[in-house]
């Protein structure tokens, strides 16, 4: 087990805190290896119904750490290896886990750093935080779903001056620009982040992961598809148990208690 990420089982939901302070959790190969065995073990644990990811430190993430070697001087990597390796299974990951992910960041997030935060269901974000697309000051691409979540985020324009610019974007701007769900203040980040994630926790869990995988599909399909596409997953979501207790629990007039199947 690393401790380049911190797990911490609650009732209901898991903490993941990325654990590398002193390079503002910048990911090396090892963090990454760490993320997503902690992710994969939240999915496998029937009693976690929700992710709650944060950073520890003054930062959230400062995206690729670049001394961790694969960048050597005189030599000419293949980052796309890298991309393969580590970034694209880490985003895909975060999307397709069949739970709410919910994103605190407690401070700067930078290039892939940033992009991660963005692939998380809920983002909320401290006073403090910033969000850069670093990338361009190095000579790169916005990567982890950058290139795809900006533009849906905060429209073309934007995107394409956030990405070029790599500008710093306060936590509050975020908010107003729809990049992220809200702003809290410092102080009060996590006890946010907390009662957020044990409220989805106690939410529909399987009706919250047709929801995302709902809303994702919604970026490519027609219209048309996409009402088929709804008619099927509210099949799905009408033969759970939560349902049931939904409707039970509204004529009742008394607050339903969900399961998550
Ligand atoms: O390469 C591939 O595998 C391809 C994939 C790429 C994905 C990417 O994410 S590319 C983008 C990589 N990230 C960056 O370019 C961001 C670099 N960092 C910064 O620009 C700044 O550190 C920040 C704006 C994020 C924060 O600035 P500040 O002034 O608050 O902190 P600092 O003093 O710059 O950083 C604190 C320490 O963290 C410092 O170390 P020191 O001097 O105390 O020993 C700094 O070097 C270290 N650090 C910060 N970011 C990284 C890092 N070390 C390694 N890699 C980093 N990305």
């Amino acid at each position: 087990v690393s401790d380049l990420v911190l797990t911490d089982v609650r009732d209901g939901y898991r903490v993941l805190t990325l654990n590398r302070p002193d390079r503002l959790n910048a990911f090396s190969g090892e963090m990454h290896a760490a993320l997503m065995a902690a992710l994969t073990a939240a999915e496998s644990d029937k009693s976690c119904r929700a992710v709650l990811l944060t950073g520890a430190g003054r930062g959230f993430c400062a995206g690729q750490d670049l001394s961790d070697g694969v960048f050597t001087p005189g030599e000419t990597p293949d980052l796309s290896l890298q991309i393969e390796k580590y970034y694209n299974p880490l985003v895909r990951k975060l999307r397709s886990l069949p739970l709410p992910v919910l994103c605190a960041v407690n401070g700067v997030a930078a290039g892939a750093g940033a992009n991660v935060a963005f692939a998380c269901d809920i983002v909320i974000a401290a006073r403090s935080a910033k969000f850069i697309q670093a990338f361009a000051k190095i000579g790169l691409v916005p990567d982890s779903g950058g290139t795809w979540f900006l533009p849906r985020l905060v429209g073309g324009a934007r995107a394409r001056a956030l990405a070029m610019l790599a500008e710093p974007v306060s936590a509050e701007r975020a908010e107003a620009w729809g990049m992220i769900w809200k702003m809290v203040e410092d102080a009060e980040l996590m006890t946010e982040a907390h009662a957020l994630a044990a409220y989805l926790a106690a939410q529909p869990t399987d009706g919250l992961a047709l929801i995302k995988q709902a809303l994702d599909a919604s970026e490519t399909n027609t219209l048309d598809t996409q009402l088929e596409l709804e008619r099927d997953y509210q099949g799905r979501a009408g033969r759970t148990a939560d349902y049931a207790e939904g409707v039970t629990a509204f004529l009742d007039k008394r607050a339903p208690r969900f399961i998550g199947r």
